[in-house]
């Protein structure tokens, strides 16, 4: 049976040693708390980090003994890589840079080396662990690498990676020395999530912008592989954190715990006093300081709430060995004795701060009795506190302050929405919900809780697997017609017995990869010699049929006993004869279209016009990528107005807006070729859409291939022009 591999840098659970003892400890930190559930429901395992350095061999054994039972296999790492891979490469380049934090970065070769050995080892586990056809999710950005190891060394399994952070744009991410690595390390992966579509949108442009791979919406489509990007926002165990807080608030005040007595205490000892929630790992991107300076200005303007409001802060350590944290736990509590210094009473601290993790129960204890959390991150991949904090207000009191850089205001669209840096709109946001009449409270509450109960981490987990699945699905009905071995002998087979065959072979793409400029992409003395065997084969009319102008063609191949269909049809030039124009038509119709085409080339650096003699060409192969696709858009709709009384039509091929007579294309051309002739073998090759209509024109029994991974009315798939090449070589070389 197909199992489900976990993957990530942290175990649900940690293993710690006291008193010589290991002990078993559930790990704090969104992705742990998160998926946790999920992994216990579904029978699947879990690699990752245990948190310790065993001392011996006989430790390592004792570590994997105790994690067995919580399904859970450890990969051991050292002390050193540790520092390099994890405070080093994931945490002092990747966390801030990702988080827009470019000061924080220090590019390091060593870190990087040891990110490199450390993916590697991950990978070399999951290798040893997975049983054929697995499917295997990698998590976040620690672990970058992996899919692609995993792909190259174990083709059958089935990948997804999660990135639980936000994916910085374009302009960000390459500032990063090794930054094709890093997204090919990810383009491994068949399946890529994202919380939210603009991580997902910053991705995309930068894997069209770096590495230049083709994309189609939300696929990309590689030379063999076509991979899916969506946006699966993170939800939590919704029941867990409800239940919990129901169980809380039912209970006699007497049993409830000392720290939640205390709380009960502290807010009845002042008639209507307020509680505000705030809970963080201790982090930079956690905007902790903002915060603080937010609410002390919300302390100065508004002295009617001394006594009457106090921010519980809750921060928990982390990466408590870097320095950028060191400085950040002194900045923080420096301001928050000096608020508490300058604001506070005998009878009163405004700001309630702890240094330290709590127990789960203390946690909802907290949740349950704030009136209000104030999250104001600067970055936040998602923020599930957030959500935890809407899930755990069972009374349908209490309001969210949120800010716009969490993911989670996306799906959180009735909490109040801040920008965390504005100090003065943050205040106004306290005030704003200190204010918020129960009515209102319980309208935004409800909505947001309808929201998050539905998709919850269950939801979210069993959403990215599935379509991991169906991935899986159209990359086997893709392989399915992919040209194989066995096929390419049947092929070659059908070829050798037939006496009468035709061959009607694209161009660029097809027996040519594609260059910058059109004119660029000459012959080379292989191709020819290829053509020139198929062609003076006397069983053999072989039939060039492109979009290319006609003039090129002649250029190239008009000696040659081949036909040539030029312009997609508008000019056929049959073997041995004079070329021809199929449906001849002047009109002036050019003059009014060139301006506006030359008006595109102006806007769009590196684009160009081509003229043909039926048709206007955009070419915007070597324009910015995301700037052309969007000029495209514009062209089409632009010119689609002008031409709509016209014989004209327009088309779009491969990085091109070609406007051209309308009724002339690849497929009508070549029926009326075939007019009057016999064959017994046809078969027909071609790259982008406009050989679509050579694909669905042609008799039912044509042999077609598509070269690509995009939809096709072709019968067949092959990756690229390489493969046509061996393809078509394979038919003259006798075994
Ligand atoms: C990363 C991304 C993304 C916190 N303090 C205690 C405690 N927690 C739990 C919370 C919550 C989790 O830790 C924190 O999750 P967040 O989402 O807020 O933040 P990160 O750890 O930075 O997580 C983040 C997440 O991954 C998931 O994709 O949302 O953007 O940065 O579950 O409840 N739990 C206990 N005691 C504490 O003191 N028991």
């Amino acid at each position: 049976m197909k199992r489900l591999i976990i993957v990530s840098n942290r175990l649900p659970v940690k293993i710690e040693k006291n008193d010589e003892k290991l002990e078993v400890i559930p790990s704090a930190g969104g992705l742990a708390t998160g998926l946790k559930s999920y992994h216990k429901s579904n029978n699947s395992l879990w690699i990752g980090w245990p948190g310790l350095n065993a001392e011996s061999r006989k430790e390592e054994n004792q570590i994997t003994t105790l994690l067995q039972k919580e399904a859970c296999l450890p990969v051991f790492l050292n002390e050193n890589l540790i520092e390099n891979y994890y405070d080093g490469f994931s945490n002092t380049i990747l966390w801030p840079l990702f988080h827009y934090f470019i000061e924080y970065c220090k590019f390091k070769e060593d870190f990087w080396q040891a990110y490199k050995k450390v993916n590697e080892i991950f990978a070399e586990a999951i290798i040893a662990n997975a049983n054929e056809n697995d499917t295997v999710w990698v998590h976040d950005y620690q672990l970058m690498l992996v899919p692609e190891i995993l792909k190259r060394k174990r083709p059958d399994l089935s990948i997804g990676f999660f990135l639980h952070i936000p994916f910085p744009s374009y302009e960000i991410i390459r500032i990063l020395p090794w930054r094709e690595e890093i997204l090919n390390g990810v383009l491994g992966a068949d399946l890529i999530g994202f919380h939210t579509y603009d991580y997902a949108r910053h991705f995309i442009s930068s894997v069209k912008r770096l590495l230049g791979h083709d994309v189609d919406f939300n696929k990309i489509n590689l030379e063999n592989r076509q991979i899916y990007i969506d946006v699966f926002p993170m939800g939590i165990d919704y029941k867990k954190f409800e239940d919990k807080a129901l169980e809380i608030q039912t209970k006699p005040i007497q049993e409830r715990s000392k720290e939640h007595q205390d709380i009960d205490r502290f807010l009845l000892s002042v008639p209507n006093r307020k509680l505000i929630l705030s809970i963080d790992r201790l982090d930079y991107t956690k905007g902790i300081p903002a915060r603080l300076k937010a609410f002390r200005h919300f302390l100065r303007n508004h002295p009617e709430y001394k006594e009457r409001v106090s921010l519980i802060m809750l921060t928990v350590p982390s990466r408590v060995d870097v320095k950028q944290y060191q400085d950040l736990r002194s900045e923080v509590e420096k301001l928050v004795g000096s608020i508490n210094g300058y604001y506070g009473t005998i009878n009163w601290n405004p700001i309630i701060y702890f240094y330290r993790s709590m127990p789960f129960d203390n946690l909802i204890e907290l949740y349950s009795s704030a009136d209000i959390a104030l999250l104001t991150p600067l970055r936040d991949g998602m923020n599930l506190v957030a959500k935890e904090f809407i899930a755990s207000k069972i009374n349908h009191k209490g309001v969210l302050i949120l800010s716009e850089m969490a993911g989670a205001s996306k799906e959180l669209g009735e909490a109040i929405a801040v920008n965390p840096n504005n100090i003065g709109d943050v205040s106004n946001a306290i005030y704003k919900a200190l204010i918020m009449s129960d009515e209102d409270q319980k309208k935004s509450i409800t909505a947001m809780q309808d929201r998050i109960t539905r998709y919850d981490v269950y939801k979210w987990a069993s959403d990215f697997v599935e379509a991991l699945h169906k991935t899986e699905e159209k990359q086997a009905e893709y392989q399915a017609r992919k040209v194989s071995v066995s096929l390419k002998t049947k092929l070659k087979d059908a070829y050798e017995n037939a006496n009468q065959r035709v061959l009607f072979l694209d161009y660029d793409g097809t027996l040519q990869r594609f260059f910058d400029t059109p004119k660029a992409a000459v012959p080379d003395a292989e191709l020819i010699r290829l053509l020139n065997i198929l062609a003076n084969d006397t069983n053999n009319e072989l039939v060039l049929i492109s979009g290319r102008d006609q003039q090129t063609l002649n250029e190239w191949f008009g000696d040659k006993n081949y036909t040539i269909i030029a312009e997609h049809g508008a000019w056929i030039k049959e073997k041995h004869a004079n070329w021809r124009e199929r449906n001849p038509k002047k009109s002036n119709w050019k003059e009014n279209i060139r301006p506006i085409l030359e008006s595109y080339v102006d806007r769009t650096p590196g684009s160009l016009i081509e003229e043909k003699t039926h048709s206007l060409v955009w070419h915007y192969r070597k324009a910015d990528i995301e700037l052309g696709v969007l000029r495209a858009l514009e062209l089409r709709a632009n010119v689609s107005n002008l031409i709509s009384n016209q014989d004209l039509e327009i088309l779009e091929g491969n990085k091109v807006i070609e406007i051209k007579v309308s009724g002339i294309n690849k497929g009508s051309a070549a029926i009326e070729y075939l007019t009057d002739k016999t064959f017994d073998f046809l078969m027909a090759i071609g790259d982008d859409w406009t050989d679509e209509f050579l694909f669905k024109e042609l008799p039912k029994n044509a042999l077609t291939i598509k070269v690509g991974t995009d939809k096709s009315a072709a019968k067949y798939y092959v990756d690229s022009y390489k493969d046509v090449r061996t393809l078509l070589k394979s038919f003259i070389e006798n075994n």
